[in-house]
């Protein structure tokens, strides 16, 4: 009598385990994107006098196949955080915001100037050369990654721009 309850719990506690290594493993998959992106030479913008806002660069590299999408960036260090791209509108370079940056399977999207960038809108505190700003990117999933990185001057930036025009 014994044995054959104990038989019966064991295969129920089996049973409930399984049920939420399940649960668990689907979960993990569903919340993974952060897991396969990688962050390459982040930086943030020193902020010049009086700019209401700055930006924050890097190169994402996707490491799953599938492609993954940032949906959000988020930070402390200004009210702000979207996710801009510049369009050339009849030689006017403008910002936008867009709703999500997306990397490829088994590849990479620059954020750079004059390109895609996080966009950080009313800062809270200077952005000065010198100091790390933390900026925190959310999958299109929910996973989340924060990135930690250099307030680097704007010198030399402009040259890059200058590039893009065609005479
Ligand atoms: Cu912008």
């Amino acid at each position: 009598m014994d044995i054959t309850m104990n038989t019966i719990s064991l295969k129920k506690t089996a049973y409930a385990l399984t049920l939420s290594l399940l649960t668990l493993s689907s979960a993990q998959v569903l919340a993974d994107q952060a897991k396969h992106i990688e962050v390459n030479d982040p930086f943030t913008r020193e902020m010049p006098p009086g700019s209401p806002a700055t930006a924050s660069f890097m190169t994402l590299k996707n490491s799953s196949d599938h492609a993954i999408k940032l949906v959000k960036a988020s930070t402390q260090v200004s009210k702000k955080a979207e996710l801009h791209t510049h369009t050339n509108d009849n030689g006017v370079m403008r910002m936008r915001e867009v709703p999500f940056f997306e990397i490829p399977a088994n590849g990479q999207t620059h954020l750079k100037p004059g390109g895609n960038h996080i966009m950080l809108i009313s800062p809270v505190q200077p952005i000065q050369a010198g100091k790390t700003v933390s900026v925190t990117l959310t999958f299109e999933d929910g996973s989340k990654k924060e990135v930690t990185m250099p307030v680097k001057s704007v010198m030399n930036m402009g040259k890059n721009e200058d590039h893009s025009h065609h005479h």
